[in-house]
C-alpha cells in the first residue's frame, strides 16, 4: 500500500475508533441474545472478496452520451491502480477481471507483477466478440459465435482461445463468455439453427479449457438484440453449460433478466444442479440499468445472499460461486461507487449470515410462513456496519472509504497525472 494513503488510513481510522468499539460491542451483544457470535460473522465477512471489473474503473454512458469524469484511467495499468486504490480503502475487492481486447497490453508479465505488487490477482477473463475491432476481417453485426458464416464463427472462437491465452498468463481461471448474439426482427434467426451454431463454437473453446479452468457462460435477455437473443435466460445458458460439460456454468448478471423473475430461484436452481459460475452484481429499475449494487433493492440482494449462505451451510458439493459488480458509473466517481458497491455486497453477505437457519428449516417445516419471513427479515433489517467496518479496520482499511478517498484527493492528482486521451474502445477515456 503506497504509504501517503496508508498514513492518512491510520489517521482516519484513529478517530473513528472510539465509537466503533462501543458500536460493535453492543452489537455483539444484542446478536448473543439471538445465538449469533458476532466475532463468527465477522471472520466469515473477512474472508469474502469481490471482483472489480476492469471497464468499471472508467466512467460508463449511455448509448445516448458518455460524460468523462477527470483523470480517467488511460490503458490497463491505470486501470489496475485505480482498481489498488478501491481494494487498499475497502479491503474488499482483491481481483480484477479483464475484458480483452480493451485491457490488451504488450507486456502480460509486468501487468501481472504490476498487480501482484499490489495486492491484486486476476479473476475470470471476459472476451469480447459484441464489438468489431479496427482491422478485424469479420464483422460481428449478425453475430459472432452464432454467426451463420463459419470464417466469422472461427474468428470469434480464435479470439476467445487467445483469451484463454491471456489468462493463463495473468493467473486467471476462468473465461467469461457474453454474447450479443441475437435478432431484431421475428423471423431473422432460425432459433434452433443458431443455438447450434453456438454450441458447435462453444464446444471448440471448451476444449481448449486448461484443466483447472472453467467457462462462465452469461445470459442475457436482450440488448443490443432486442427481438431474441441466443443465450437469452438461464433455461438456455443451462442448457448449453451442460451440453459442453462439467467445466461448464452458468453466470447470473443481476440486470440480464425479464422483469420482476425471481433471481434468487434461479440462483438456488443453478447451485441445486452444480451449474452456478458466480455473479456479475450490479442493481437495476427497468432492465440491464448496471445501477450501483444494492442501491435500488437490497432486500433482493439480500434474498440472493441468503441462497449461498444456505448453499455453503448445507455444505452443497462443489459450491464455489466467483462474485463480481459489473456497474456502468454515469454520474458518479467510479472509484467510490465501486467501493460502496462492494461494501453493499459484503452487507448483504454479513446479514445472510445472520438468518437464523435451524429456526427457518423449522418454520419452512411447519409451513409457518409469517414466521419463516421474518427470520429473513430479522435478519436483513439487522444493521450490520459495526461488523463491516470493523472488518476493515482490523485489515487496516478505511472506517469510511469515501470519506477517506475524497480527503486523500486522489481523483484530483489523477486529473493532473492523466491526461485525457480519445477512446479506444471499451468506453474508458
Ligand atoms: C453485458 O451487458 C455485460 O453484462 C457483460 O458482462 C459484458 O461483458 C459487460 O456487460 C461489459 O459490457
Ligand atoms: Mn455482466
Ligand atoms: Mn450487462
Amino acid at each position: 500500500m503506497k504509504q501517503s494513503l496508508r498514513t492518512l488510513i491510520e489517521a482516519h481510522n484513529e478517530k473513528a475508533r472510539g465509537p466503533l468499539q462501543s458500536d460493535y460491542a453492543h452489537l455483539g451483544e444484542q446478536l448473543a441474545r439471538r445465538g449469533v457470535d458476532i466475532d463468527a460473522v465477522r471472520q466469515r465477512v473477512a474472508a469474502f472478496g469481490l471482483a472489480i471489473p476492469s471497464w468499471g474503473v472508467g466512467t460508463g454512458g449511455t448509448r445516448f452520451a458518455r460524460f468523462p469524469g477527470a483523470g480517467e484511467p488511460r490503458h490497463v495499468f491505470d486501470k489496475i491502480q485505480d482498481c489498488a486504490v478501491v481494494h487498499q480503502l475497502t479491503g474488499a475487492t482483491p481481483s480484477v477481471s479483464l475484458h480483452i481486447p480493451w485491457d490488451k497490453c504488450s507486456d502480460w508479465s509486468e501487468l501481472r507483477q504490476t498487480a501482484h505488487a499490489q495486492g491484486l490477482s486476476f479473476d475470470a477473463i471476459n472476451s469480447n466478440t459484441f464489438s468489431d475491432q479496427p482491422g478485424q476481417a469479420h464483422s460481428y453485426k449478425f453475430g459472432s459465435l452464432s454467426h451463420t458464416d463459419a470464417a466469422t464463427r472461427a474468428q470469434a472462437v480464435e479470439h476467445n482461445v487467445e483469451c484463454i491465452e491471456i489468462g493463463r498468463l495473468l493467473g486467471s481461471k476462468a473465461l467469461t463468455v457474453w454474447v450479443g448474439d441475437g435478432s431484431n426482427f421475428p423471423g431473422q434467426s432460425h432459433f434452433r439453427r443458431a443455438f447450434e451454431r453456438y454450441l458447435d463454437s462453444s464446444r471448440q473453446i471448451y476444449a481448449e479449457l486448461p484443466g483447472d479452468w472453467r467457462m462462465f457462460l452469461e445470459h442475457k435477455i436482450a440488448e443490443p438484440a432486442f427481438y431474441s437473443t441466443v443465450i437469452q435466460d438461464w433455461g438456455s445458458s443451462f442448457l448449453a453449460a451442460s451440453t459442453l460439460g462439467p467445466k461448464a456454468q452458468c453466470l447470473v448478471d443481476l440486470g440480464h433478466h425479464a422483469p420482476n423473475v425471481n433471481i434468487e430461484m434461479i440462483v438456488s436452481r443453478l447451485i441445486g444442479a452444480g451449474k452456478l459460475a458466480g455473479f456479475h452484481f450490479n442493481d437495476s429499475k427497468y432492465g440491464d440499468d448496471d445501477l450501483d449494487a444494492g442501491s435500488v433493492s437490497p432486500y433482493r440482494l439480500f434474498l440472493v445472499f441468503n441462497e449461498l449462505v444456505a448453499a455453503a451451510h448445507e455444505q452443497v458439493n462443489g459450491f464455489d460461486p466467483a462474485y463480481m459488480l459489473d456497474q456502468s458509473h454515469n454520474v458518479t466517481d467510479p472509484i467510490e461507487s465501486l467501493m460502496s458497491s462492494a461494501v453493499q455486497v459484503q452487507r448483504s453477505y454479513a446479514q445472510a449470515l445472520l438468518v437464523d437457519r435451524g429456526a427457518l428449516d423449522a418454520a419452512q417445516e411447519a409451513n409457518d410462513a409469517l414466521a419463516a419471513t421474518q427470520l429473513l427479515q430479522r435478519a436483513f433489517q439487522t444493521d450490520v456496519d459495526p461488523i463491516l467496518q470493523r472488518v476493515r479496520v482490523d485489515a487496516g482499511r478505511a472506517v469510511d472509504p469515501v470519506v477517506a478517498y475524497r480527503a486523500s484527493a486522489y481523483r484530483q492528482r489523477m486529473a493532473q497525472d492523466r491526461p485525457a486521451i480519445l477512446s479506444s474502445g471499451g468506453g474508458i477515456v
